[in-house]
């Protein structure tokens, strides 16, 4: 299918679910988890940072290392691909993004229907009491001296209350499915395509890398940068509307 037939899609689509991962903000310079050179699981290995055990035994080594990622991404700006997913939001009539970032970059591109899956780099939290705490110099609760966390789903840890059934029901119900920047790695994440999928939407991947994409009749790839790939959908799809 071409980019024309995919913005008659959308131009036609009633109900559009947005699902987003990394490869989204890689355009803002925010380093992508698996695919570039730069990817941040390089740097690290994860177990000793984005896992609960991990994290616990490698202070403040681990609190630093979010309170830098929290630091980048409030730095770096939205881009086209942020901004052309908000103007789809805008002109259609039942919207849901539902993404896997934690880096507020939609919310800051003006997208208002947002479910974070994964939580967010906003603020931290409290191990222990579950109060949230701004980015301080050392991971202590003030309210009860616990150990300060990022306010994210680490590996291992269930995701918000809630969160995977909401994304189920969109994806259940949507006509049009757009799969932006992700690799499909991370469960339960991965399932909320095959949802759509299996409930007769169409599903759109647009990925420079085909690579783990779900594959079936309905899908079409537009293979690419999204910083490239949606402003163009968006600028054809809702020309001179
Ligand atoms: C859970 C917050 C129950 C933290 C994240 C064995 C097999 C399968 C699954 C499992 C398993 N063992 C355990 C599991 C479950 C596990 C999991 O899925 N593990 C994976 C690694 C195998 N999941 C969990 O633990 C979840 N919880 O299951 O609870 C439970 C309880 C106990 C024990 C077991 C299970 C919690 C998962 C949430 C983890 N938290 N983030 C942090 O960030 O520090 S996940 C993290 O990866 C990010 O949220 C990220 O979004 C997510 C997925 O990655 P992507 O977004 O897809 O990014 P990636 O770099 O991978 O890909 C980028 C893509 O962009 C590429 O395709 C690239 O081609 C593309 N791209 C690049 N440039 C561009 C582009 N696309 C467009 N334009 C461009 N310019
Ligand atoms: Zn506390």
């Amino acid at each position: 299918m071409t980019i024309e037939s995919v913005a008659a899609l959308l131009r036609d689509a009633k109900h559009v679910l947005v699902f987003t991962g990394a490869g989204v903000s890689a355009e803002s310079g925010v380093p992508t988890f698996r695919s570039d050179a730069n990817a941040l699981w390089r740097e690290v290995d994860i177990r000793n940072f984005a896992y609960p055990d991990g994290y616990r035994r490698n202070q403040p080594d681990a609190w630093r290392w979010y309170g830098q990622r929290a630091a980048k991404v409030r730095e770096v700006m939205p881009n086209a691909a942020h901004e052309a997913i908000a103007e789809i939001e805008r002109r259609v009539p039942e919207f849901l993004l539902v993404t896997q970032n934690i880096d507020n970059l939609h919310q800051r591109a003006g997208s208002k229907k947002v479910l974070e899956l994964h939580g967010n780099l906003r603020e931290a939290r409290c191990f222990d009491c579950d109060a949230r705490s701004p980015w301080v110099a050392d991971p202590v609760c003030e309210a009860c001296g616990g150990l300060l966390r990022p306010d994210v789903v680490m590996f291992e840890e269930e995701l918000p209350a809630g969160a995977m059934e909401q994304a189920r029901e969109a994806a259940e119900s949507c006509d049009l499915l757009l799969s932006v920047g992700t690799s499909n790695l991370v469960w339960p994440a991965t399932e909320v395509p095959r949802y759509a999928l299996r409930s007769g939407a169409d599903v759109v991947i647009i990925n420079p890398d085909m690579s783990g994409q779900p594959t079936g009749l309905r899908v079409t790839y537009l293979k690419g940068a999204a910083g490239a790939i949606l402003p163009e959908l968006v600028r054809i799809a809702y020309a001179n509307l």
